[in-house]
């Protein structure tokens, strides 16, 4: 079985993304968490991944004695794994679009990161307000992924058609979206919904939000659990 390694739900959106494609699917696997130190530099994280990936990062995937420690890498070596189901999608066009749109995910939208790091359990309403004055470039990554997102095939379905990778991806910005209230249009909230109602992300906020750990430099705005 499948041995996927990540960290807090709450807080780290690199695990989020395979691990739902994992519950998506349906495929079978073993979650171990590692919770990130709630002091920089304190705690046994870093040696606790160290001990399985010396990139010291989550998520980790293990299959029968393969190590994989990117969540791109994980989710291409899961499609080879099941080629029955469309982990990408099956349309040649889609999946190429797929593909585009989740590299550009893996390797852009610093802004919206740095600013507005994953914390599904809090409202960050009024730093969203601030930021959305101050920071331009953010404005300019939120505006990408609107236009991403406006040109699924179909307003009431996913990013490419049915549930993918590509959704996987962009999950985190769903949960960003909310948790610092920052405005977009109607399309936008509608996959926003769409995603919302998927058993997979359901599964994982509701997991989030049973975590009570408070990773202060994580929590850049010092919100304090409720
Ligand atoms: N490119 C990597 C990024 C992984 C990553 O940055 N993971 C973060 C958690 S979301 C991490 O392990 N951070 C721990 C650290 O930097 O000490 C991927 O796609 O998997």
């Amino acid at each position: 079985m499948y041995q996927l390694y990540i960290a807090n739900k709450n807080y780290s959106s690199w695990s989020m993304r395979p691990w739902l494609v994992l519950k998506a699917f349906n495929l079978p696997f073993e979650e171990i968490i590692i919770p990130f130190p709630l002091e920089r530099n304190t705690g046994t994280f870093k040696q606790d991944i160290l001990a399985i990936n010396p990139n010291a990062k989550v998520p980790v995937l293990v299959d029968d004695g393969l190590m994989l420690w990117d969540s791109l890498a994980i989710c291409e070596y899961l499609a080879e794994q099941h080629p029955d189901q469309a982990l990408w999608p099956k349309d040649v066009k889609q999946r190429a679009r797929a593909r585009c749109i989740s590299a550009e995910m893996h390797s852009g939208f610093s802004s919206l990161r740095n600013a507005c790091g994953m914390n599904i359990r809090a409202n960050l309403a009024d730093v969203g307000k601030r930021l959305w004055r101050e920071n331009e470039e953010l404005h300019q990554d939120v505006a990408r992924i609107e236009q991403i997102w406006s040109e699924r095939p179909n307003m009431n379905g996913f990013l490419c058609g049915e549930f993918s990778i590509a959704d996987a991806f962009y999950a985190p910005v769903v949960t960003r979206l909310m948790t610092y209230a920052l405005p977009v249009s109607e399309s936008t909230r509608q996959y926003m919904q769409t995603m919302l109602q998927h058993s997979a992300l359901q599964a994982w906020i509701d997991a989030a939000l049973q975590e009570d750990a408070w990773v202060n430099y994580l929590d850049s705005y010092q919100q304090q659990p409720l």
